[in-house]
């Protein structure tokens, strides 16, 4: 045993100085001398990581001895961003580093701008694991996330004058210091071979290529607790063995080393496409990889924490491991655990089953039908021959169960089965059906999502398991998604409700909403006779106007830094005095960037028809939209290019720049959003209704003080319920009548509002510019050539928005109004916290407690 040594104390910024300078001589990564900005930051991070350090093994000591049942999260992505700010803030050692790195002349905001985005992750299915990787270190929660250590993250988006351009994102350019490799941690990962079958019967996954999973542990620091997780991530190795000396020696150095090229492929990038063969099968290769590896981990951690686990006691294993799968992308965590439980530890079927069946749970982020993954059964029969047994097995058992126990389904078992044989050229395993078949717990990620599984995606098994399907709607951490990006107005909130617990209590600022005139604050705690009164007074902060003067100050300020990065990064200039209006998420038809920007062209037209004196009366705008198209999507990519496009006219027309701008903003990614967030006064989140499973950047702006012009779609309804409907500009098509209006459109009886008609016309005249528009146009149209009948509603919804557009610049115009709504916004938002969602999954899913590091 090594005995511990210190890390520098948190409350002396001379000690801390110190340690910086000790960790950019004595762990050097660049030459002794230099200490520029990117040298201190790597040396105040590695200083903040002594801390981390320190608390993650007194939590990984404390989970041992206690042996807690412990929870998985399963996720084949995590957006973490950036983490110096959040792990200053997390210790409560910001102070202390800002006045250390001081002692070096340097402000510590501008050297966490040194760090490189983890980015992990696609969107918002990433994002949620990171915001649960928090709450559930801030909860002291024995909870941990496995993933994969991508060599390179989701693409750098450069924006050409061919619209978008993908470049590989080299986040371990230098190296991370937040990871720490766990050479100590290796396991096994088999792929192809064939199974034998040994002499009593049991079955042996043997031969094909074995790579070597290495862990390395990123330390998850909780707000206000030495409770630190890890987030444990696999890369894929082949070792010297693997390594054929004798042909390099002859000169054939590619043969030599083909494991270790291959062990490169698996963790090289984030969804490589999967247009080809070889795509799909190296897709299939980093999910199981994933799942193998953390699962051999889970059941070695299971083993560890009890001397008697080596040789059984395995019936107590759901009682001390809760798997999560984030989607079906880690699905083969169910038949890898059952081959490890039978053919590993000698189980039979129905044990491993029902150890199977309570361990696992399943969340849906998508009814979309080209994300529900289908695998190939003949690319997976030659990658995992015994898992495809497995699952041939599991699926006739789910069929042969429900014609005896529920023979009343029969007729449903070809759309409820595991196995679509229905193409006798091309079998599939559908992973989520295998997942609900698999779990003792499905759930989707908002009420509404929740109630469309139920009522159609899973509607045939609700009749057979009606306790297994549950809500858990999402949320987001209000530390780095409120405290630690918009310092502003978390000091006014702070200074308002006299209490800055709102951090970890996030239901608290309801109290922003009302006052105790005995100043009993936070009045949301307060139970004198006098709060009584206020209470039939409510949202008396909300009018006061003191709050208001620094709300509208502190937002003031976020948006003149938001102007500031949109200048740096398009070189635009955009006034601060304008209506902040943004869309920032992936870029998805169903998310009708489409509906966005005609509407901004619709705005340009008018604008280009009024006198100026009917402008001097216009509520000035900038729109701002951002995201990232998968490489792959044509019509997504198309959406940039018209964003960018029309942006170059509107911006750079002397007659309407005063009163708009469109900005399409670069490489939206999580720095980017919390600088974004902050200074945004309109958001929207106006996908077609049912189709957006919950959204997650609609509770962060609200959160912020920021209004939401949205469709009754995911979390909004839930928003809306919360922040109250005066102060969410709703409209569109509702979920239940989008069947029927597509119905519609496909007999004829669809007729376009002529504003809708005005918009598409003016892009079609070329009026900004000559690139091919018929395509992404005509998709908005009937069903013939590149139509597609207008399936996202553009056009049914496109009157409503407009009208909903009208409303908002009529409330802008009203300050005192305005800023009320943003308050209240702010107000509501406290259901949105990820605490909140992780206490339920842990209560109601994973059956597991805090544990808190004494
Ligand atoms: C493998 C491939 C088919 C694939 C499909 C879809 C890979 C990744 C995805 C991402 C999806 C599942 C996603 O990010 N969903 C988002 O999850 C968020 C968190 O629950 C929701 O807020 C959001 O509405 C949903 O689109």
């Amino acid at each position: 045993k090594v005995k511990p040594a210190a890390s520098p104390a948190a409350d002396k910024p001379a000690e801390i100085a110190g340690n910086i300078s000790y960790h950019a001589q004595y762990s050097p990564h660049f030459s002794p001398l230099a200490f520029g900005p990117e040298e201190a930051f790597y040396a105040t991070a590695e200083s903040v990581r002594d801390h981390l350090i320190e608390r993650w093994n007194d939590t990984y000591v404390h989970f041992h001895k206690t042996d807690p049942k412990q929870t998985y999260y399963l996720s084949m992505e995590y957006l973490q961003g950036r983490a110096l700010t959040n792990a200053v803030g997390n210790l409560g050692i910001t102070g202390a580093y800002a006045e250390a790195v001081k002692k070096f002349g340097y402000e510590l905001e501008a050297l966490v701008g040194q760090e490189k985005d983890a980015a992990l992750g696609n969107g918002g299915l990433g994002r949620l694991a990171s915001c649960f990787l928090d709450s559930m270190a801030t909860l002291n929660l024995p909870a941990w996330g496995y993933g994969l250590r991508y060599r390179y993250g989701l693409f750098k988006q450069v924006i050409t004058k061919e619209g978008q351009e993908e470049m590989a994102e080299d986040w371990l350019d230098k190296f991370s210091p937040w990871e720490i490799p766990r050479h100590d941690v290796v396991f096994p990962v088999r792929f192809f071979g064939h199974v034998e079958i040994l002499p009593d019967g049991s079955r042996k996954w043997v031969g094909g290529e074995v790579l070597k999973a290495l862990a390395y542990d990123v330390p998850i620091p909780g707000y206000k607790t030495k409770n630190a997780i890890s987030l444990r991530l696999w890369e894929a190795k082949a070792t010297a063995e693997d390594f054929n000396l004798f042909q390099f020696n002859d000169g054939q150095y590619e043969s030599s080393a083909q494991l270790h090229a291959r062990a490169e492929q698996i963790c090289a990038v984030l969804y490589p496409g999967d247009a080809t063969e070889e795509g799909k099968l190296l897709r299939l290769k980093q999910q199981f990889f994933l799942c193998s590896a953390s699962l051999q981990d889970m059941i070695a951690r299971f083993k560890e924490r009890k001397a008697d686990r080596v040789s059984g006691k395995w019936s107590e294993f759901p009682s001390k491991v809760a798997v999560q799968l984030n989607d079906t992308h880690p699905t083969l965590a169910i038949p890898e655990l059952m081959r490890l439980l039978m053919d590993e530890e000698g189980l039979g079927w129905d044990e491993a089953w029902d150890i199977t069946y309570r361990t696992v749970s399943y969340t849906n982020h998508t009814v979309l039908p080209e994300a529900l993954e289908k695998w190939s059964q003949i690319v997976m029969r030659k990658l995992l021959p015994r898992h495809m047994e497995i699952i041939e097995e599991i699926d006739k058992r789910f069929r042969e169960m429900v014609i005896s126990k529920h023979k009343e389904m029969e007729g449903k078992i070809d759309s409820m089965k595991v196995l679509d044989g229905s193409n006798p050229q091309k079998p599939v395993v559908r992973m989520a059906n295998l997942c609900v078949v698999s779990s003792h717990s499905v759930n989707g990620v908002a009420e509404l999502h929740s109630n469309i599984l139920k009522q159609e995606l899973f509607a045939d098994y609700v009749s057979i398991w009606p306790n297994k399907f549950q809500n858990k709607t999402n949320g987001i951490t209000p530390r780095r998604w409120l405290k630690f990006c918009n310092p502003e107005l978390s000091e006014i909130i702070t200074k308002w409700l006299k209490t800055d617990q709102w951090t970890s209590d996030l239901d608290l600022l309801t109290g922003l909403r009302k006052v105790c005139i005995n100043a009993c604050i936070p009045a949301s705690t307060c139970y004198c006779s006098s709060y009584q009164i206020i209470t039939e007074n409510l949202q008396q902060f909300a009018d006061d106007e003191k709050l208001h003067a620094e709300w509208a100050a502190a937002k003031l300020a976020c948006k003149k830094r938001l102007a500031k990065h949109v200048l740096d990064a398009t070189g635009v200039t955009i006034d601060p005095n304008s209506l902040f209006d943004i869309q920032i998420k992936r870029i998805h038809e169903y998310k009708r960037q489409l509906l966005n920007i005609l509407g901004a062209v619709y705005r340009y037209k008018k604008l280009k028809e009024m006198s100026a004196e009917e402008k001097q009366k216009v509520t000035p705008r900038t729109v701002m939209i951002g995201g990232k198209a998968f490489a792959t999507y044509t019509n997504a990519k198309r959406i940039v290019k018209l964003v960018n496009d029309v942006g170059a006219v509107v911006n750079n027309d002397p007659e309407v720049n005063k009163c708009l701008k469109v900005v399409f903003i670069p490489n939206y990614n999580v720095s980017v959003a919390e600088v974004l967030i902050p200074g945004s006064e309109l958001s929207q989140h106006i996908s077609t209704a049912g189709m957006e499973a919950s959204g997650t950047s609609n509770m962060k702006f609200s959160l912020n003080g920021c209004v939401i012009i949205g469709t009754l779609d995911g979390a909004n309804v839930e928003i809306r319920e919360e922040v109250g409907e005066d102060n969410f500009f709703l409209f569109g098509a509702k979920a239940d009548q989008v069947a029927g209006l597509r119905k519609d459109r496909e007999n004829g009886l669809f007729k376009p509002d002529p504003r809708f008609e005005e918009a598409k016309q003016l892009i079609r005249s070329g009026a900004f510019g000559s690139y091919n528009y018929e395509p992404l146009l005509d998709s908005l149209e009937g069903n013939s050539g590149f139509g597609r009948g207008d399936y996202f509603l553009v056009g049914y919804d496109f009157p409503g928005y407009i009208d909903a557009q009208d409303r908002v610049d009529a409330a802008y115009k009203d300050k005192k109004k305005w800023i009320k709504m943003s308050i209240l916004n702010t107000a509501g938002s406290g259901k949105f916290s990820s605490d909140r969602t992780i206490a339920q999954y842990a209560k109601e899913i994973w059956d597991i407690k805090p544990s808190p590091v004494a």
